[in-house]
């Protein structure tokens, strides 16, 4: 089983350009009936096609479980790639800290069979070493998917940084189970901040075609400068967006073609 207390993993590039269909989903929250929805509506197939999750895969829905197990499987089968989202540092923080927020399922959970919540203690602390950001390369483009921002919208800072064997080395964590280094890939909301100044330019990523992300609920998926954010609230609107490459491609073309 995963030591908790090895570096996070925090960049992974990777080459998809032999999958048949790519998918982007955002933030589940367990909603796992909304995921096997989504998925049987695209005809989503596991040999062949790749799920990219932008993180926040448990609390508030009724399916956390279920959704740990479908990706953890997606992840040794390779239809599905993740990075993690500040949920997902949660079972690895202050026990507290992880309840007050949203984290009540698992408490349930072990009231009611311990055994169980153990195994499921140990899968998410596996799934939380899961990168922070992934680098996808597609035969269209090279794109970029965070959970939050990307440190001062630049990609190859989030390169550096990831580089830096001393910030790897690095376990100090806070109540949230962060690194310190991670809060604004996993907890960043500068699209908010953008919107307060009117500086939608600002958002811009440097040295990356485009950057998507979750963390941020959205009506509908919405498309600025080079990103794409796709949380659409699942838990509690019952929308899961789940956006094919093309769809995605279309969404920033559209994008650009406003902005000049
Ligand atoms: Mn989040």
């Amino acid at each position: 089983m995963t030591d908790p207390t090895q570096p996070l993993s925090k960049l992974k590039v990777l080459n998809v350009e032999h999958y048949r269909n790519i998918y982007f989903c955002g933030d589940i929250h367990g909603r796992f009936d909304l995921l096997e929805q989504a998925l049987h509506a695209r005809q989503f197939s596991a040999d062949i096609d790749l799920l990219v999750l932008v993180g926040d895969l448990i609390d508030r829905g009724a399916y956390c479980p279920q959704v740990v197990d479908f990706v953890l499987e997606g992840l040794s089968k390779g239809y599905a790639a993740m990075v993690t989202g500040n949920h997902d540092h949660y079972p690895l923080g202050d026990y507290g800290y992880w309840m007050q927020n949203d984290g009540d399922w698992f408490d349930r959970l072990k009231a009611f069979d311990r055994n169980e919540a153990n195994t499921v203690l140990e899968k998410l602390k596996r799934l939380a070493t899961e990168p922070l950001a992934l680098e996808l390369i597609t035969s269209d483009a090279r794109i970029g998917v965070v959970h939050g921002d990307v440190p001062d919208n630049c990609w190859q800072r989030l390169r550096d940084l990831a580089n830096d064997t001393e910030l790897s080395n690095q376990t100090e964590k806070n109540a949230a189970g962060e690194p310190r280094w991670h809060r604004c890939l996993l907890s960043g909301r500068g699209i908010l901040k953008a919107k307060q100044l009117n500086d939608l330019a600002g958002l811009r990523v440097s040295n990356i075609d485009y950057v998507v992300s979750g963390h941020v609920v959205v009506r509908t998926p919405e498309f600025i400068s080079n990103r794409a954010y796709i949380d659409t609230g699942a838990y509690y609107t019952h929308r899961l967006t789940v956006i094919s490459l093309p769809e995605l491609l279309a969404g920033f073309n559209a994008a650009t073609a406003n902005i000049s």
